[in-house]
């Protein structure tokens, strides 16, 4: 019994999708560019596809599971589960216009073309906010459509921006927040069901090592209470004595969102010799 994955051939969810499943001990060699083959480490059967394809494999079982962007997963608007967001390919869906032109906002695209690779969110979208403009469905490249006079504005992925800014354009409304997503297929065998529930506790325990990191410091014992007030850690920071007498090592887990901050916070708390060290996989 093998569980069967869909992810992206070749394009920007590639790398990401590889990188995860071998984090979680899963090795998938693809030295002869097959479309399907068969991992080692875990249970698993691995298709190479176009991400377009996937959410509709997976909605018919031909894949039981599979990486997608969650722009890909609305769009397509297919019946599957979303099981985890996977922490990459991080982007958004917006609506952007000719800097300095008229449109100022989502109001004034009444009756305005819109080019999109996207048109069933958008249309969605335009339909909650009772706006009446007119879809172009366009398979890429839609930032140059103003330019050309094909639309008026454009809904596309976004990530730096920097696409935007090379065509003179600005974002003038976020439609959706996008990352990668696991997806499931409806119909899964309880013995699936298991296999499934074995890897998002590998992919949870991944993820989670990646958004927090370990953290080592000396400090003076009467630093000890501030310093471990600002280290909760997993369940408290370990406090051991160092060999200089008055002084003690203090290890814990720090989020990565928060990091800069405690830091800043840990140094004026009088700690010193701060270490900060990746996690390699965490389970809580
Ligand atoms: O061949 P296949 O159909 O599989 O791939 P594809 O060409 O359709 O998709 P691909 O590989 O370009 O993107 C796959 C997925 O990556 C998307 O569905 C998103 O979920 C995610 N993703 C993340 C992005 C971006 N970031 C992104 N920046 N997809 C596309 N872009 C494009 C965007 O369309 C625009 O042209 O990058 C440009 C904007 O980037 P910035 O950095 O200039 O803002
Ligand atoms: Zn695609």
């Amino acid at each position: 019994m093998e569980l069967k994955i869909a992810i992206q051939k070749s394009g920007r969810l590639h790398e990401g999708s590889m990188q995860l499943l071998k984090e979680c001990g899963i090795n998938i060699s693809n030295g002869n560019n097959q479309l399907r083959v068969k991992a080692s480490g875990f249970p698993l059967e691995v298709f190479f596809l176009r991400d377009d394809d996937i959410p509709e494999y997976v909605q018919d079982a031909v894949a039981d599971i599979g990486f997608a962007g969650q722009n890909v997963v609305a769009e397509k608007n297919k019946s599957v589960l979303i099981a985890e967001p996977l922490g990459f390919g991080k982007c958004r869906l917006s609506i952007a216009v000719p800097k300095n032109g008229n449109i100022l906002s989502v109001q004034q695209l009444n009756n305005k073309r819109i080019a999109t690779s996207y048109p069933y969110i958008l249309s969605e979208y335009l339909q909650k906010q009772n706006i009446n403009a007119s879809i172009h469905e366009i398979s890429g490249s839609a930032e140059i459509a103003p330019k050309i006079g094909l639309a008026d504005a454009i809904c596309d992925l976004v990530s730096s921006g920097s696409t935007l800014f090379s065509n003179e354009l600005e974002e003038l409304e976020t439609i959706l927040q996008s990352e990668a997503v696991l997806i499931s297929t409806k119909r899964l065998s309880e013995e699936k069901q298991e296999l499934l529930a074995k890897l998002l506790f590998r992919i949870r325990a991944v993820k989670k090592a990646t958004n927090n990191k370990y953290v080592l410091l000396n400090a003076p014992n009467d630093r000890l209470p501030v310093i471990c007030n600002l280290l909760p850690g997993m369940r408290s920071p370990t406090v051991l004595p160092l060999a200089e007498p008055g002084w003690s090592s203090v290890h814990s887990v720090i989020s990565e969102s928060d990091f800069w901050n405690i830091i800043e916070q840990l140094k004026n708390a009088g700690a010193q010799g701060i270490l900060i060290v990746p996690i390699e996989k965490m389970i809580v």
